[in-house]
């Protein structure tokens, strides 16, 4: 986003176009969510202060870029589950359009990650929507050599295409970046409807995803102070935001905007902040029983390791229904699976866990949610117990079943 002087040129060198299909499916096991802002205020108001700053600034952010960024709600508000950033002509502060941009600097800010935004994008000559990262501390110094990590960018008059790109190395003009870029078929738009954008972030490797189909993978950088995997192993902090492009701005084509396209609205349907957990085990279930209410089949079909035998019901779902794994002896764990695959309709429409070390004694549950498929994965800070209880909390039709319960460290 920062800095394109060159951009127009050597977007036509790394425009590998690679969405050729290579299914890493996303998010795994593995990914845990560790923050998310859903946009789901009440319609009209403001962007959640505890996890976003609003930008009030214009001056072309090294882009010539033409718009003031404001914290009106005129430019940014929440509506129907969304946020929307909206695009203006508009004379503001010596800018002749304003527009918003939100950062979640000190309130949101990962060493590592996999960063999901589901958003639909604006559409029109000079639209520049974005959503990147950059260092937060900046330890290596000032852009590139901190590092700058591009989600999703577009330009407004190309709407089956968006990029995501890494830039790094000296100062600028000496700066380098890598990226690539991915394609929606002939005749969609990322305007139509809402697409997700994802990037996982490790040590030493990043990943671009649309759609969870992976279309790059970048694993060589540099910074000129520090070693790799430097600058790309510091905390960076998220940004949405709709720039406009201007006859000196290089990414949206060096163009005067549209402003018949204007107003313009990004939508941003939710941001997502997963960590990596250690990969886990599922635990010996030799000698493990299990014992159900309501008393129906054979309880131990949930235990067997054959997904083509169950535990059901028998009876539509109700609250309080439970079964009770008692795990033969104690062990650590921090992850249990609940599948149900091949009735796709019976898994726990809501569920709460407790263990407990004498079958007896429970507590409060040590985690709960809601069902939305058939596998359902419940992550929790490692516990020590010999028996865990797991409680219907919802209702359905349907019967609940458990084909599969594994246990894992
Ligand atoms: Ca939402
Ligand atoms: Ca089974």
């Amino acid at each position: 986003m920062k800095k394109r002087f060159l951009v127009t040129i050597l977007l036509l060198l790394v425009l590998s176009l690679l969405p050729a299909y290579s299914a890493l499916s996303a998010p795994t096991d593995n990914w845990q969510l560790v923050w998310s802002d859903e946009f789901n205020g009440t319609n009209g108001s403001a962007p959640d202060s505890t996890k976003w700053s609003l930008v009030d600034q214009g001056g072309g952010f090294g882009n010539s870029e033409l718009e003031y960024y404001t914290s009106r709600r005129d430019n940014s508000y929440q509506e129907n589950g969304s946020l929307v950033i909206v695009a203006k002509k508009e004379n503001y502060t010596g800018q002749s359009y304003t527009s918003a941009k939100l950062i979640s600097k000190n309130k949101g800010d990962w060493k590592y990650g996999r960063f999901e935004i589901r958003a639909k994008l604006p559409q029109g000559r000079g639209m520049w929507p974005a959503i990147w990262m950059l260092s937060t501390d900046a330890i290596y110094g000032g852009w590139p050599k901190s590092g700058e990590i591009d989600i999703m960018e577009n330009r407004g008059d190309q709407m089956d295409k968006v990029s995501g790109t890494i830039h790094y190395g000296n100062d600028w003009p000496n700066n380098t970046y890598s990226g690539a870029s991915y394609l929606l078929s002939s005749g969609q738009s990322f305007a139509d409807t809402y697409h997700t954008f994802a990037v996982e972030w490790e040590e030493g490797a990043i990943r671009w995803y649309v759609d969870d189909v992976l279309y790059s993978t970048k694993t060589n950088w540099f910074t000129p102070s520090a070693p790799y995997p430097a600058p790309f192993d510091q905390k960076f902090y998220l940004m949405l935001n709709l720039a406009i492009g201007g006859p000196n701005t290089p990414f949206t084509g060096k163009t005067s905007p549209d402003d018949s396209a204007l107003p313009q609205k990004f939508y941003i349907d939710y941001v997502r902040a997963y960590t990596k957990t250690a990969s886990s085990t599922a635990l010996d279930r030799t000698g493990w029983t299990a014992t159900t209410s309501p008393v129906n089949s054979t309880p131990g079909n949930m235990l067997d390791g054959n997904m083509s035998s169950r535990w059901t019901t028998g009876a539509d779902m109700v609250p309080g229904q439970y079964f009770i794994v008692d795990m033969n002896s104690s062990k650590t764990f921090n992850k249990l699976t609940i599948d149900c695959t091949g009735n796709n309709n019976d898994y726990a429409r809501g569920y709460q866990v407790f263990v407990s070390s004498d079958g007896t004694n429970w507590g409060s549950a040590i985690a709960s949610g809601t069902g939305t498929a058939p596998l359902i994965t419940v992550n929790f800070a490692s516990k020590t117990a010999r028996y865990i209880k797991v409680v219907q909390t919802g209702t359905g039709t349907n019967w609940w079943s458990v084909r599969e319960f594994n246990v894992y460290n």
